[in-house]
């Protein structure tokens, strides 16, 4: 029996857009859920993984397989669609899972055969089943899957051409802000792989780089830590040599002995959601953790830093409170709070979170001509009606973000400040190239997504 699992593709998503700019190679990063999912397959199967983000193949030029099983963010949805066309017109059976078949149920299933929604480990098995046997059920729900001893992720397949290989260590998170699926799709309750399986699947990665996906590495509770300086204990004592980064909450800074333990066991680089400069924007957003009085991001930043761990900082772009001049507030929040890059996204209503069942019951989702338009839920355009932003200007807001802080003489600062301690100047030095480029590509993306949205956007002025 032969399985495709395809990982479709996106070409608008910046991250992947490697033909225009080569330091995007450095942010290719692995399906994980395939190989979690060709884990889980019996070897009776014949697993190939395929990602779109390398180019499509010539589908029909590869043997005919009897089971697809494609994944899709939002964002990847309509190349998802054309892909299960394709194949159910040769009469092979389409299986779709993954966040947007779990938010966005009906519109998957008028297009697939079969969907799974959730985890897939507790279902897979029987999804397989069933397809040998040709009586494929509609809909499987693996809900919230028990993820102690599952078999571990297929890193032997897609072995090639990626800078990064992918883990996971924890599911779940329990912060539950308002524009995040995460809380939604994995749940509340933060569940932890056990650290021997961890240990045993980081070494079968063979890239000397790792993406930790976790959404939330060390948790927000006191076990959560403990737990995490035992996993980073392991990991050091297996001397894996592998170098990673992860994404974690700023409270990762409130423990030296964690941070020391990270770095020992290879941590190189955290992503940390800022959000927004402002308290404002912090309440808007639910985001709890960011809002603890006391709280110096400035001093979190420098003591994550100091042990050699490069801080990439998020913020949101679009919020209500946020008014004209707040890119350049941003930027200078960023700058001050001394992080090494700054990934600013437009605010973006996702299929399943709270900040879309607000912004769909006020009408101000403007992209809303489904499925077309889900290719520009990559939070990279502005697909909302923002409150005191109209179209061009949070475009501009945008602009002026990223220009001011990766302005040339901003990222030489940066990259000295990273040699004088010692860090890893020549990585903040790409990730930041790697950004000022996107800059002039965006100025285009923007322009081009106006020409598309047309006379959608109007921005909600306050009653
Ligand atoms: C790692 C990651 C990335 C990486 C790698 C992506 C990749 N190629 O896999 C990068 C950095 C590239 C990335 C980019 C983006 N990401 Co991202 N990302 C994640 C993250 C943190 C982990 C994904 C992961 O590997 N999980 C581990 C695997 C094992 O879990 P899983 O994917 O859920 O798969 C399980 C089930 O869903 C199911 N399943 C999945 N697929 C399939 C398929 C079949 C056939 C079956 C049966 C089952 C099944 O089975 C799996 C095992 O249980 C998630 C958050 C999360 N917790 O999922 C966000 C997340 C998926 N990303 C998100 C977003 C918005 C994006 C971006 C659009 C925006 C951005 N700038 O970050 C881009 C767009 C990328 C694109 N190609 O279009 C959102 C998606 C929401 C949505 N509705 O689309 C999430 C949920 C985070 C959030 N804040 O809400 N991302
Ligand atoms: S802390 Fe991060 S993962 Fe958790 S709900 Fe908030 S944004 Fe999502």
């Amino acid at each position: 029996m032969r399985l495709y699992l395809i990982n479709p593709s996106n070409p608008l998503v910046s991250i992947v857009r490697v033909k225009e700019s080569r330091w995007n190679r450095y942010r290719v990063w692995k399906p994980l859920s395939l190989m979690v999912l060709a884990g889980l397959t019996p070897p009776e199967w014949e697993v190939s993984i395929v990602d779109e983000n390398f180019g499509a193949p010539d589908y029909s030029s590869m043997p005919r397989p009897d089971l697809v099983g494609i994944t899709a963010f939002t964002a990847q949805a309509n190349r998802a669609y054309e892909v299960a066309a394709h194949f159910r017109c040769l009469g092979v059976p389409v299986v779709m899972g993954g966040i947007h078949a779990t938010m966005c149920l009906d519109e998957v299933m008028e297009r697939v055969d079969s969907v799974v929604t959730g985890e897939a480990e507790g279902v897979w098995l029987q999804v397989l089943e069933d397809a040998r046997r040709g009586s494929l059920k509609r809909r499987y729900d693996g809900g919230l899957a028990k993820i102690d001893h599952v078999p571990l992720a297929r890193h032997d397949l897609l072995a090639t051409g990626y800078a990064f290989g992918a883990i996971q260590t924890t599911r779940g998170c329990p912060l539950n802000c308002s524009f995040c699926s995460v809380t939604a799709f994995n749940g509340a309750h933060y569940r932890q792989r056990p650290i021997a399986d961890v240990v045993r699947e980081f070494r079968l990665i063979r890239e000397k780089r790792v993406l930790v996906v976790d959404d939330n590495l060390v948790g927000t509770r006191p076990e959560h830590i403990a737990r995490a300086k035992d996993l980073f204990r392991a990991m050091a004592q297996a001397n894996l040599r592998k170098e990673w980064v992860a994404q974690t909450t700023i409270n990762f800074a409130d423990d030296e002995e964690l941070l020391a333990l990270a770095a020992k066991a290879g941590c190189r680089g955290v992503f940390i959601g800022f959000e927004s400069p402002t308290p404002e924007g912090l309440r808007e957003l639910g985001k709890k953790f960011n809002l603890l009085t006391g709280r110096d991001f400035q001093a979190s930043v420098r003591r994550i830093q100091r042990h050699g761990i490069l801080v990439v900082g998020s913020f949101i772009i679009g919020l209500d409170v946020d008014e004209p001049g707040i890119g350049k507030r941003i930027a200078e929040a960023a700058s001050q709070y001394g992080v090494d890059n700054l990934n600013a996204l437009f605010l973006t209503p996702l299929p399943g979170t709270r900040l879309w069942d607000r912004m769909k019951a006020q009408d101000r989702i403007a992209l809303d001509g489904f499925p077309e338009d889900w290719k520009y839920y990559t939070l990279t355009f502005p697909v909302a009606r923002y409150k005191y932003l109209s179209l061009d200007g949070i475009s501009d807001e945008m602009l002026s973000c990223d220009r001011t802080f990766y302005s040339m003489p901003r990222i030489l600062r940066r990259v000295w400040s990273n040699l004088r301690q010692r860090r890893k100047p020549l990585i903040s030095l790409v990730g930041n190239l790697s950004y000022r480029r996107n800059l002039q590509l965006n100025r285009k993306a923007y322009a081009d997504f106006k020409h598309y949205s047309g006379n959608r956007h109007n921005s909600v002025r306050e009653p």
